[in-house]
């Protein structure tokens, strides 16, 4: 079907195509860094894992050096209509120097500011409370023993401090979200004072002010973890409620609640009581697998709800998943693309009538009408909008994809 076709067929239904374009063009998405390399970051010394988020598989090609990651991010970039962003991870520095996680400064990623710069890029940050020797009990910033929370909460200040000059550096709020891994295995005596030293150290990480048009604090709350799946220290009633006292944002991530929650139904609730959302869009296959995202039921209800909840505007979407088993440069354009195709969906919706037949209860049309638009060709006008962005689709974009993971197969 042509696009000219595709554009009449939903101008039928009372739906413009070139303003669900033109609004689309406009949605960064925030791209993880570490499906690149599967969470491993470039710190110049001895890995150690934990944390519960180890990436599974040994597919050829993972991005050594942070040049490699970011001609890959190149590759991946072209391979994705609009502008977007890039999260980093603390972790992957890049310098020669080998400051611990207390001592990192600005400059220690001054490489990735300038390539973001030159690309036209926006950044975000993380502070990485984990993969270190100080985090091996799953307990940073709540541990019990003083010295040790001061070394996180003085990491996480760094961290603030690097989003910030990041973000002043390319004219864009860079948000830095806060994920620690603290929890226990088994069944904890004294959940209120793990919870309490564990406010008191954000207390103390979010004290020093920062400007909202440099960096943004978010807060990820989590259900369990991999060695922690008797509790999770900064679970989701933790830090919603701390997002809502302290005014940060809070970050929603797709794998971090029970399997049948459906987090698109969270959206509208969390919002009433805050004025900013990260989410950390994700595949979650019976536990908090973090497979790349398909367009599946899940993201087109996330897609959905945040263009029929008017919420693209107060929130920054970011990617987190990790799957080492396929090529990694794949992994990042295809989850990209599917959350752009969601929000494309919802933006091509005919929603005064899908509004007027539920404010009307008629929900025999509600639902006459979603199943019949299911056969728009939604898919006309996504190949149109890559086209015009100069960007690959179909066949031409596998065989893209294909050849750009041959040249990195032979890394060793
Ligand atoms: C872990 C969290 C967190 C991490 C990244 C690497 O469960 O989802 O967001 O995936 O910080
Ligand atoms: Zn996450």
């Amino acid at each position: 079907m042509t696009y000219e076709s595709a554009k009449a067929a939903f101008a039928d239904w009372g739906v413009d195509t070139e303003a669900a374009i033109a609004r689309l063009m406009t949605i960064p998405i925030s791209m993880h860094c570490w499906q690149g390399d599967d969470v491993n970051g470039f710190e110049r010394r001895a890995a150690t894992s934990g944390g519960g988020i180890q990436a599974t598989g040994n597919h050829p090609g993972r991005a050594r050096t942070p040049d490699e990651l970011r001609a890959d991010l190149d590759f991946a970039y072209a391979m994705i209509p609009g502008r977007h962003r890039l999260n980093l991870h603390a972790m992957y520095l890049d310098t020669d120097k080998t400051p611990d996680r207390d001592e990192i400064e600005f400059e220690h990623f001054a490489p990735w500011v300038d390539w973001a710069r030159e690309a036209g890029i926006g950044l975000d940050f993380n502070p990485t409370f984990f993969a270190h020797p100080k985090a091996d009990d799953n307990l940073t910033l709540s541990h019990p023993d003083q010295g040790i929370r001061d070394f996180w909460i003085e990491h996480g200040q760094r961290s603030r401090d690097i989003a910030a000059q990041m973000g002043s550096a390319l004219g864009s709020a860079c948000v830095n979200n806060i994920w620690v891994p603290d929890g226990y295995k088994d069944t904890p005596i004294d959940r209120m004072a793990a919870r309490t030293r564990l406010e008191t150290s954000l207390d103390a990480m979010l004290a020093p002010a920062q400007d909202p048009a440099q960096m943004l604090d978010a807060v990820e709350s989590k259900l369990f973890g991999i060695g922690v799946e008797a509790c999770t220290i900064g679970s989701h009633e933790f830090y919603m409620g701390y997002a809502i006292r302290k005014g940060t944002l809070l970050c929603l991530d797709m794998g971090h609640f029970h399997p049948t929650e459906n987090i698109a139904d969270k959206l509208s609730s969390v919002a009433l009581s805050l004025p900013q959302i990260l989410l950390h869009v994700s595949r979650p296959m019976r536990w908090d697998s973090d497979h790349v995202t398909l367009l599946n039921d899940d993201l087109l209800a996330m897609g959905q709800e945040l263009v029929t909840a008017d919420l693209l505007d107060r929130t920054r979407i970011g990617l987190d998943f990790f799957d080492a088993t396929i090529s990694r440069t794949a992994a990042w354009v295809i989850g990209t693309r599917n959350m752009q195709k969601a929000l494309l969906r919802a933006l091509l919706l005919p929603l005064d009538r899908l509004r007027q037949a539920e404010d009307g209860l008629d929900y025999t049309t509600r639902l006459m009408l979603t199943e019949e638009i299911k056969d728009l060709p939604f898919g006309a006008v996504w190949a149109e909008l890559c086209a015009r962005d100069d960007r690959p689709s179909g066949l031409p974009l596998i065989q893209a994809l294909d050849a750009y993971q041959a040249k990195v197969a032979t890394r060793g």
